[in-house]
């Protein structure tokens, strides 16, 4: 099927004079491309990576990342290389896997954990997975919102430990979203989807903060207002921006004390290093704040003996945003997809233009 595939492909470029495609395809055949998969993913992708037949794969065949030393072995000639948000794909990678790398498709819409300019320099094609994610992860942040605001996991907790002696008025309050103000920092894909989900639990106001106001901020009657207006007038505050220089540290001691002390922070953004979490710690250990729920942390995994961990006002996840089953068949389906288009340098179905 491999071999048909290809033929017809060849068959395609003759007729279209495409001498470029051309030279690759009797390139492939003489010489098969190789891929390195880092890590185990949904068999949908590897199916199309495999029944493709125009590549050798490879995979690190474990749920466990790919040591470091491992991965700079297993890169050496590869024409693609198929990653994970957890590795780190800088100079280093790049220089193991030397001249024959044409394509990186990464298993994520983040990409800070690639070195852009490099792959720019180097002329490497990027592919990545946006949009078909946005609605697990607006829903995850639904739940860890809800999750942290009404104390879920201290209540199952105390339910298991015989804490539970008896209904009390005054045990185990949180807060509502009903007639509340949601202050959403990056109204991009997944705020907004996040926005239109939370819109129907009564939220009054949506305020959203950003480089520049978006047009479909209409959808949610969004608010484009300065940061500090967002930060004192918000009862919840998500985060879901990008990582980039200037995101990085800004939920920060000034960030916090700027917030409502009845307020819920929620970060399901890239990454962890958005926050600062020293100062989150300091925040919810002196009420600064209410309580906070994150999904990602810095570093990850965070270590057990982490002192956010130690507070009952702070629920963590373990970055699974994206974790649905259809989400994750969908995502690898669309990597591997990205990944072969990048190998015949045909359009991908989603490229990030470097
Ligand atoms: C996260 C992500 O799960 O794909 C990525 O790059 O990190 C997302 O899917 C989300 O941002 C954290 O909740």
């Amino acid at each position: 099927a491999g071999a048909s595939g290809l033929a017809r492909r060849v068959i395609e470029c003759i007729r279209r004079l495409d001498v470029a495609h051309l030279e690759l395809f009797f390139f492939s055949t003489k010489h098969t491309m190789k891929v390195f998969v880092t890590r185990r993913i949904p068999q949908e992708g590897m199916a199309i990576l495999k029944q493709a037949g125009i590549c050798e794969v490879s995979v690190w065949d474990s749920d466990e990342p790919v040591p470091r030393s491992d991965l700079l072995k297993r890169v050496e000639g590869v024409h693609g290389l198929l990653c994970m948000l957890s590795d780190r794909i800088d100079t280093e990678v790049l220089d193991a896997a030397g001249p024959n790398l044409k394509v990186i498709s990464t298993l994520s819409v983040g990409f800070d954990h690639l070195a852009i300019d490099e792959l720019r320099k180097r002329g490497i094609r990027l592919g990545y997975t946006p949009d078909v994610l946005t609605d697990a992860t607006a829903e995850l942040t639904v739940a860890l919102l809800l999750a942290t605001a009404r104390r879920l996991p201290e209540g199952i907790q105390e339910v298991k430990s015989g804490g539970w002696s008896s209904w009390k008025p005054l045990w185990l309050c949180g807060y509502g979203l009903s007639g509340s103000t949601v202050g959403v920092l990056g109204l991009g894909r997944i705020g907004l989807a996040i926005a239109q989900r939370l819109k129907p639990f009564g939220v009054k106001r949506l305020l959203y903060t950003g480089r520049h106001p978006k047009p479909h901020a209409q959808e949610v009657d969004g608010e484009y207002v300065p940061l500090d207006t967002l930060l004192c007038e918000s009862d919840f505050v998500v985060v879901s921006c990008a990582l980039t220089p200037d995101t990085c540290g800004l939920c920060d001691k000034a960030f916090f004390s700027k917030m409502k002390t009845t307020a819920v922070f929620i970060n399901t953004s890239r990454l962890g290093a958005v926050v600062n979490q020293d100062d989150l710690f300091e925040a919810l250990s002196i009420g600064q704040i209410a309580a906070a729920g994150l999904d990602v942390t810095s570093p990850e995994p965070l270590p057990t003996d982490h002192p956010l961990l130690t507070l009952t006002n702070c629920v963590i996840l373990p970055h699974i945003g994206s974790a649905t089953y259809s989400t994750r068949a969908t995502m690898a389906k669309l990597s591997a997809n990205n990944l072969l288009a990048g190998l015949t340098r045909d359009a991908m179905p989603s490229e990030l233009k470097l």
